[in-house]
Protein backbone atom coordinates (compact mmCIF):
# COMPACT_ATOMS: atom_id res chain seq x y z
CA UNK A 1 0.00 0.00 0.00
CA UNK A 2 1.14 3.48 -0.85
CA UNK A 3 0.99 6.47 1.92
CA UNK A 4 1.59 10.15 1.85
CA UNK A 5 4.28 11.56 4.97
CA UNK A 6 2.32 14.68 5.51
CA UNK A 7 5.41 17.00 6.37
CA UNK A 8 7.43 19.61 4.88
CA UNK A 9 9.87 19.96 7.19
CA UNK A 10 13.25 18.45 5.43
CA UNK A 11 14.86 17.22 9.27
CA UNK A 12 11.97 15.32 10.01
CA UNK A 13 11.25 13.27 6.38
CA UNK A 14 15.03 12.21 6.77
CA UNK A 15 14.22 10.84 10.19
CA UNK A 16 10.46 9.40 9.10
CA UNK A 17 12.18 7.54 6.38
CA UNK A 18 14.60 6.38 8.34
CA UNK A 19 12.78 5.11 11.46
CA UNK A 20 10.19 3.65 9.23
CA UNK A 21 12.37 1.53 6.95
CA UNK A 22 14.15 -0.32 10.10
CA UNK A 23 10.92 -0.73 11.46
CA UNK A 24 10.08 -2.53 8.20
CA UNK A 25 6.66 -1.01 7.92
CA UNK A 26 5.06 -2.36 4.57
CA UNK A 27 4.15 0.35 3.11
CA UNK A 28 5.65 3.03 0.32
CA UNK A 29 6.25 6.22 1.34
CA UNK A 30 5.24 8.88 -0.90
CA UNK A 31 5.88 12.78 -0.13
CA UNK A 32 4.10 15.47 -0.06
CA UNK A 33 6.15 16.80 -3.31
CA UNK A 34 4.09 14.71 -5.25
CA UNK A 35 0.46 16.42 -4.51
CA UNK A 36 1.85 20.35 -5.25
CA UNK A 37 -1.47 21.55 -5.22
CA UNK A 38 -2.07 20.41 -1.12
CA UNK A 39 -1.62 23.98 0.85
CA UNK A 40 -0.39 24.33 4.51
CA UNK A 41 -2.14 22.62 7.13
CA UNK A 42 -3.19 25.25 9.69
CA UNK A 43 -2.26 23.82 13.30
CA UNK A 44 -4.91 25.35 15.29
CA UNK A 45 -4.77 22.08 18.05
CA UNK A 46 -3.47 22.64 21.58
CA UNK A 47 -2.00 19.05 21.82
CA UNK A 48 0.73 17.52 19.68
CA UNK A 49 -1.95 14.71 18.90
CA UNK A 50 -4.32 17.17 17.81
CA UNK A 51 -1.98 18.75 15.55
CA UNK A 52 -0.95 15.43 13.93
CA UNK A 53 -3.86 14.57 13.71
CA UNK A 54 -5.37 17.11 11.60
CA UNK A 55 -2.43 17.35 9.34
CA UNK A 56 -2.91 14.01 8.41
CA UNK A 57 -6.51 14.39 7.72
CA UNK A 58 -6.29 17.12 5.90
CA UNK A 59 -3.96 15.26 3.63
CA UNK A 60 -5.58 11.89 3.57
CA UNK A 61 -8.57 14.20 2.38
CA UNK A 62 -6.61 15.97 -0.10
CA UNK A 63 -4.46 13.62 -1.85
CA UNK A 64 -7.01 10.26 -1.31
CA UNK A 65 -3.99 8.44 0.07
CA UNK A 66 -3.57 7.24 3.91
CA UNK A 67 -1.66 9.79 5.55
CA UNK A 68 0.83 9.88 7.86
CA UNK A 69 1.77 12.96 10.21
CA UNK A 70 4.27 14.17 12.67
CA UNK A 71 3.58 16.94 15.68
CA UNK A 72 6.68 17.30 17.64
CA UNK A 73 8.61 20.28 19.64
CA UNK A 74 10.50 20.93 22.87
CA UNK A 75 8.96 21.93 25.72
CA UNK A 76 11.30 23.24 28.78
CA UNK A 77 10.16 23.20 31.91
CA UNK A 78 11.78 26.83 33.54
CA UNK A 79 9.47 27.81 30.34
CA UNK A 80 6.12 25.93 31.57
CA UNK A 81 6.48 23.78 29.24
CA UNK A 82 7.16 26.50 26.10
CA UNK A 83 7.95 26.67 23.43
CA UNK A 84 5.84 23.29 22.65
CA UNK A 85 3.34 23.01 19.87
CA UNK A 86 5.01 26.47 18.66
CA UNK A 87 8.39 25.43 18.23
CA UNK A 88 8.81 25.88 14.77
CA UNK A 89 7.65 29.27 14.67
CA UNK A 90 9.18 30.14 18.36
CA UNK A 91 10.98 33.06 17.12
CA UNK A 92 8.53 34.74 14.29
CA UNK A 93 9.61 33.02 11.33
CA UNK A 94 8.37 29.49 10.96
CA UNK A 95 11.10 27.24 9.72
CA UNK A 96 14.13 29.24 10.87
CA UNK A 97 15.65 26.74 13.76
CA UNK A 98 19.19 29.06 14.00
CA UNK A 99 16.74 31.47 15.17
CA UNK A 100 14.38 29.58 17.14
CA UNK A 101 17.14 27.33 18.54
CA UNK A 102 19.03 31.80 19.71
CA UNK A 103 16.09 32.61 21.30
CA UNK A 104 15.34 29.96 23.00
CA UNK A 105 19.17 30.14 24.52
CA UNK A 106 18.54 33.49 25.66
CA UNK A 107 15.64 32.87 27.36
CA UNK A 108 17.17 30.19 29.56
CA UNK A 109 20.31 32.17 30.25
CA UNK A 110 19.54 32.61 33.61
CA UNK A 111 18.45 29.40 34.03
CA UNK A 112 21.03 27.55 37.02
CA UNK A 113 21.61 23.76 35.88
CA UNK A 114 19.64 21.90 38.30
CA UNK A 115 16.51 23.55 36.65
CA UNK A 116 17.33 23.38 33.08
CA UNK A 117 14.92 20.01 32.42
CA UNK A 118 13.07 20.11 29.09
CA UNK A 119 11.46 16.88 26.86
CA UNK A 120 11.30 16.24 23.04
CA UNK A 121 7.67 15.46 22.66
CA UNK A 122 6.23 13.90 19.05
CA UNK A 123 3.02 12.62 17.89
CA UNK A 124 2.48 10.26 15.33
CA UNK A 125 -0.78 10.41 13.42
CA UNK A 126 -2.24 8.46 10.67
CA UNK A 127 -5.39 9.08 8.96
CA UNK A 128 -7.38 7.12 6.11
CA UNK A 129 -9.19 9.05 3.28
CA UNK A 130 -12.13 7.52 5.28
CA UNK A 131 -11.66 9.19 8.51
CA UNK A 132 -10.23 6.39 10.35
CA UNK A 133 -7.59 7.39 12.73
CA UNK A 134 -4.77 6.70 15.06
CA UNK A 135 -2.28 8.71 17.08
CA UNK A 136 0.80 7.72 19.09
CA UNK A 137 3.42 9.48 21.09
CA UNK A 138 6.91 9.55 22.37
CA UNK A 139 9.33 11.92 24.56
CA UNK A 140 12.92 12.06 25.44
CA UNK A 141 13.86 13.45 28.28
CA UNK A 142 16.87 15.67 28.57
CA UNK A 143 18.49 19.20 29.49
CA UNK A 144 19.29 22.64 27.56
CA UNK A 145 23.39 23.21 27.51
CA UNK A 146 24.16 26.94 27.22
CA UNK A 147 25.89 26.86 23.54
CA UNK A 148 25.17 24.57 20.54
CA UNK A 149 27.04 21.64 20.00
CA UNK A 150 26.84 19.08 16.89
CA UNK A 151 25.87 19.31 13.30
CA UNK A 152 23.52 16.30 12.79
CA UNK A 153 19.68 16.11 13.25
CA UNK A 154 17.89 19.12 12.99
CA UNK A 155 15.99 22.31 14.90
CA UNK A 156 16.98 22.49 18.83
CA UNK A 157 19.15 19.22 18.72
CA UNK A 158 22.53 21.39 19.30
CA UNK A 159 21.19 22.31 22.93
CA UNK A 160 19.37 19.27 23.96
CA UNK A 161 21.73 16.45 25.70
CA UNK A 162 19.40 13.51 26.46
CA UNK A 163 19.78 12.00 30.50
CA UNK A 164 22.49 9.53 30.74
CA UNK A 165 24.21 11.24 27.85
CA UNK A 166 27.07 13.60 27.56
CA UNK A 167 26.25 14.13 23.80
CA UNK A 168 24.01 16.63 22.02
CA UNK A 169 21.21 14.88 19.88
CA UNK A 170 23.17 16.93 16.74
CA UNK A 171 26.02 14.47 18.05
CA UNK A 172 24.62 11.47 18.21
CA UNK A 173 24.86 8.86 14.85
CA UNK A 174 21.15 8.88 13.27
CA UNK A 175 20.99 5.39 14.23
CA UNK A 176 21.75 6.43 18.20
CA UNK A 177 19.21 9.42 17.88
CA UNK A 178 16.53 7.19 16.48
CA UNK A 179 16.64 4.57 19.05
CA UNK A 180 16.31 6.97 21.72
CA UNK A 181 14.24 9.63 20.33
CA UNK A 182 10.71 11.22 21.06
CA UNK A 183 10.21 10.52 17.05
CA UNK A 184 11.72 6.93 16.78
CA UNK A 185 9.51 6.07 20.38
CA UNK A 186 6.64 7.17 18.65
CA UNK A 187 6.45 6.23 14.71
CA UNK A 188 8.00 2.37 16.37
CA UNK A 189 4.00 2.59 18.73
CA UNK A 190 2.41 3.18 14.87
CA UNK A 191 4.67 0.90 12.84
CA UNK A 192 2.04 -2.09 13.74
CA UNK A 193 -0.87 0.37 13.47
CA UNK A 194 0.48 1.22 9.50
CA UNK A 195 0.90 -2.74 9.04
CA UNK A 196 -2.17 -3.99 10.37
CA UNK A 197 -4.59 -1.26 8.67
CA UNK A 198 -2.04 -0.53 5.25
CA UNK A 199 0.51 -3.78 5.22
P1 LIG B 1 5.41 20.03 9.34
O1 LIG B 1 4.22 20.65 10.05
O2 LIG B 1 5.39 20.26 7.85
O3 LIG B 1 5.60 18.60 9.69
P2 LIG B 1 6.97 21.74 11.12
O4 LIG B 1 8.44 22.01 11.26
O5 LIG B 1 6.05 22.91 11.05
O6 LIG B 1 6.77 20.79 9.85
P3 LIG B 1 6.05 21.05 13.79
O7 LIG B 1 5.00 22.10 13.89
O8 LIG B 1 5.76 19.68 14.32
O9 LIG B 1 6.51 20.80 12.30
O10 LIG B 1 7.33 21.65 14.53
C1 LIG B 1 8.37 20.83 14.92
C2 LIG B 1 9.52 21.70 15.47
O11 LIG B 1 9.95 21.17 16.72
C3 LIG B 1 10.73 21.63 14.54
O12 LIG B 1 10.70 22.67 13.59
C4 LIG B 1 11.88 21.76 15.52
O13 LIG B 1 12.12 23.11 15.79
C5 LIG B 1 11.35 21.07 16.77
N1 LIG B 1 11.72 19.64 16.78
C6 LIG B 1 10.89 18.57 16.60
N2 LIG B 1 11.58 17.41 16.63
C7 LIG B 1 12.86 17.75 16.81
C8 LIG B 1 14.05 17.01 16.89
O14 LIG B 1 14.06 15.68 16.74
N3 LIG B 1 15.18 17.68 17.08
C9 LIG B 1 15.19 19.01 17.19
N4 LIG B 1 14.14 19.80 17.11
C10 LIG B 1 12.96 19.18 16.92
Amino acid sequence: ARAVLATRNGGKITELRRILAEAAVPVEIVGLEEFPEIGDVPETGLTFAENALLKAHAVARASGLPAIADDSGLCVDALNGMPGIFSARWSGTHGDDKANLDLLLAQVSDVPEPHRGAHFACAAALALPSGEERVTEGALRGVIIRAPRGTGGFGYDPIFVPEGEHRTTAELAPAEKDAISHRGRAFRALAPILAELLG
